[in-house]
């Protein structure tokens, strides 16, 4: 009588529910498969972190005393997918019985509800207990509601577990400090450097393999330094807790050049992956405050991130899924454009985001959602074209979290389920926010002909294309306001430069770099 338990790349957990109850003749099952290295192309750090998590979370089972099955990469006899190397264990340990816990993915879920008909024995798939809420819990709370504000979420999971509470009160008396954390970094504020891991002998192969085998997908390796064990994960969460929390709400939406972490967490690869749990880390911040290491602006912006947005964006896909991946409710379609894979593009905050991100395998929030996410909104580009782009780049991105971010909260195109108007920006707001601009060909203050910032071109062109859409919802009636108070013939003309911006962004990119606005204007 063998139960196999078969653990997925991003269930590293010891506690996991399917390592529950695990008896002396069970065998857990790992399988590094073709099929999840390249279902996007994945960044080349991404693959290798979780190859090297997975691969040292093995052994760690190894010396707690499981008996574990491992079929790597380059295993000859490896078929290349999570079911057949299932089917294929199964076989060679005469198993009677599986036990999965659920999966990020709603793809993977799907391939999961085949296994037991495929394979002729039971597959008990288990709740993923690592979340605040469950699954049935969320869809609890959505019940009846008309929209689904994150905020009433939170303060619902604060009540429930009592994190940053004074008796039935948030403490201090709000349950939201957003107000306070929209600093831009003073010039002479330098943000600490990071823990990063040097590869040991496992992480070694691991970026070998890599190397070899997806030398072409984006992304560099040289830089690879995430932790891959739960005892760097702890050392990363120890680290940032000393060096960054502090100021993590101050700055949370502060971009400067050259500093792609700023006082961010650097967390999410270690959480989605279940080398720290959301629980252990929400109350070490927790910790924090009552011990007067951190501000509650910080402590309770860090705490809304995790215990909020992050369980809140999980519900939401499982509620919605599949269906919402296939919404579009701006009717967006352009094609990615190749800047996206390249960085080679004139605009100095995409230049610099997309390096960053091909450089780390990692931006920081307001990088993904006011530079890259805000341009791609604007520019109208599909959303199933630019959500591949963030599922493939960043270390810590599966699609129940990615999803939501990129379509609802990015591009708006689940029509505001996720909130409650487009988080669409000019250049005004990154040039705020960040030192961008100055390095860059084009300025903010121009709104339109020679040196005009892109952003501002395409800001007034997304309202005017969508404004039967957009031009109803009571968020955006100042930005309509302003739209209207223009002349026509300044619409007319905003319109025009943004259509030749767009054009040109479409055109394949000449050998000595792509046209730049300036040109188009000779
Ligand atoms: P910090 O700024 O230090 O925040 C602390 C923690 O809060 C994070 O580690 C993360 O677990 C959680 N968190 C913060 N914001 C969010 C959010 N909006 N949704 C869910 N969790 C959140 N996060 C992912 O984990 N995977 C993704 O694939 C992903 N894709 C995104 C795509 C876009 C377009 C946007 C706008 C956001 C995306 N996010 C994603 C959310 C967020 O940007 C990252 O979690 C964060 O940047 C990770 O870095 P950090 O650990 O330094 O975060
Ligand atoms: C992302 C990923 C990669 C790159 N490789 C593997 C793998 O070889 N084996 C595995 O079990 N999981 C991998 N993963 C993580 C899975 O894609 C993830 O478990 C599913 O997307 C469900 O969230
Ligand atoms: Fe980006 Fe415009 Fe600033 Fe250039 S001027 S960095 S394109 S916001």
């Amino acid at each position: 009588m063998t139960t196999l338990r078969f653990i997925l790349g991003d269930q590293l957990t010891r506690g996991l529910s399917s390592l529950n109850d695990v008896k002396a003749t069970d065998v857990v099952l790992m399988v590094e498969v073709t099929e999840e290295t390249t279902y996007v192309p994945h960044h080349k750090q991404k693959i290798a972190f979780i190859l090297a998590a997975m691969r040292h979370f093995a052994e760690s089972l190894r010396d707690d005393g499981f008996k574990v099955d491992y079929v790597r990469l380059d295993d000859p006899a490896n078929t290349g997918s999570l079911t057949a190397e299932l089917a294929r264990a199964v076989a060679r340990h005469l198993a009677d019985r599986v036990v999965v816990t659920e999966p990020g993915e709603w793809r993977v879920l799907e391939m999961m509800q085949g296994w037991a008909a495929q394979l002729g024995v039971p597959v008990e798939i288990r709740d993923d207990d690592r979340f605040f809420a469950s699954r049935a819990r969320f869809a609890r709370w959505a019940e009846g509601r008309k929209s689904y504000r994150m905020e009433y979420f939170y303060r619902e999971m604060r009540k429930e577990t009592g994190l940053l509470m004074e008796g039935d009160q948030p403490a201090g008396g709000s349950w939201n400090y957003d107000a306070d954390n929209r600093k831009s970094l003073p010039p002479d504020m330098v943000p600490p450097d990071r823990l990063r891991f040097p590869p040991d002998q496992i992480t070694a192969e691991v970026l070998s393999l890599v190397q070899e085998r997806f030398g072409d997908h984006f992304g560099d390796l040289d830089s690879f330094g995430w932790a891959v064990t739960r005892k760097q994960a702890l050392a990363a969460l120890d680290h940032f807790f000393q060096t960054c929390l502090q100021h993590f709400g101050d700055f949370q939406d502060a971009m400067k050049k050259g500093e792609p972490f700023l006082f961010h967490g650097l967390l999410s690869s270690y959480l989605n992956v279940g080398l720290l749990t959301a629980r252990e880390v929400c109350l070490a911040a927790e910790d924090a405050f009552r011990h007067a290491a951190a501000p509650l602006n910080a402590v309770e912006g860090f705490i809304r991130q995790v215990l909020g947005w992050r369980e809140y964006v999980r519900g939401l896909y499982w509620l919605k899924m599949p269906a919402y991946r296939e919404t579009n409710a701006l009717g967006a379609s352009r094609r990615l454009p190749d800047f996206y894979w390249t960085g080679k593009t004139d605009l100095a905050c995409m230049a610099e985001t997309i390096n960053d991100t091909r450089q780390n395998a990692y931006a920081h929030h307001i990088q993904r959602l006011m530079v890259t996410g805000n341009f791609a909104l604007l520019a109208g580009i599909a959303p199933n074209e630019i959500e591949d782009w963030y599922l493939a780049v960043y270390v810590d991105a599966f699609e129940w979290v990615e999803l939501p971010n990129v379509h609802g909260m990015v591009l708006f195109a689940d029509g505001g389920l996720l909130a409650s108007k487009p988080y669409a920006a000019s250049g005004a707001y990154i040039d705020r926010m960040s030192d961008y601009c100055r390095g860059c060909i084009y300025n903010p203050d121009i709104k339109s002909g020679p040196g005009a910032c892109p952003f501002n071109l395409l800001y007034w062109n997304f309202l005017i294309e969508n404004r039967s859409q957009l031009a109803g919802n009571p968020r955006m009636a100042m930005p309509y306001r302003n739209l209207d108070r223009m002349p026509d013939a300044r619409r007319a003309t905003l319109m025009r430069e943004a259509r030749m911006f767009l054009e040109s962004m479409d055109r394949p990119i000449p050998v000595a770099g792509r046209p730049t606005q300036a040109d188009l204007f000779e």
